[in-house]
């Protein structure tokens, strides 16, 4: 089979939506937690979704640090694959920024390695995590933007917001 590389770099979207539906995305990325078990927000919406299947998958990857990206298959969910990502708890993990910024480009240097064409990311760490929203919305665009032209096979990145004042927030940012 040849392999055809891209010949233009990702595109970014931003858009409010539940990052469990996302039909039309290769991977969506999970705001996980250590353990890669269900939780609240991301991580219930997505397990929830996938069904049982997908804990069990996960188990032999657990646990996994701050800012470390593995990947699953979807099951139940509309997407082949999910990349779990850990976030860092605002104020215990340090240095917050860095580790923050290693999902992003984990995530993506991983789907693109499985030759991953779409992904969907959400404000990760931002919910229970505590981390402010403007500032997380700064990191995740900026390694976003920073990772995208050495991505050879992604060509779209979407961010999915919750709610109409985070996707402000991240428009904003994004300008
Ligand atoms: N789709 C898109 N975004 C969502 C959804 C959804 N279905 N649900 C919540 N958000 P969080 P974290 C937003 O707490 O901060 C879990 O319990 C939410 O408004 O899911 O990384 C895990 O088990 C917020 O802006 O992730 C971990 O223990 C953002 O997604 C812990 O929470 C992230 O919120 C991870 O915390």
């Amino acid at each position: 089979m040849t392999n055809i590389k891209k010949s233009q770099e990702p595109r970014l979207e931003i858009k409010k939506g539940d990052i469990a539906s996302q039909p039309d995305i290769n991977a969506i990325v999970n705001a996980a937690n250590a353990r890669l078990m269900t939780g609240g927000g991301v991580a219930g919406a997505i397990h929830r979704a996938a069904g049982p299947g997908l804990e069990k998958e996960c188990r032999p990857l657990a646990p996994i640090s701050p800012g470390e990206a593995v990947i699953t298959t979807g099951h139940n969910l509309p997407n082949k694959y999910v990349i779990h990502c850990l976030g860092p708890v605002y104020g215990s993990d340090k240095p917050a920024d860095k580790l923050l910024e290693n999902c992003y480009r984990n995530a993506l240097e991983l789907a693109d390695r499985k030759g991953i064409e779409s992904v969907a990311f959400p404000a990760i760490s931002a919910g229970a995590f505590g981390y402010p929203l403007r500032e997380a919305a700064q990191i995740a665009i900026n390694t976003i933007r920073k990772t995208m032209p050495s991505l050879e096979n992604v060509g779209l990145i979407r961010m999915v917001l919750f709610s109409d004042s985070d996707l402000e927030v991240f428009k904003e940012v994004a300008g």
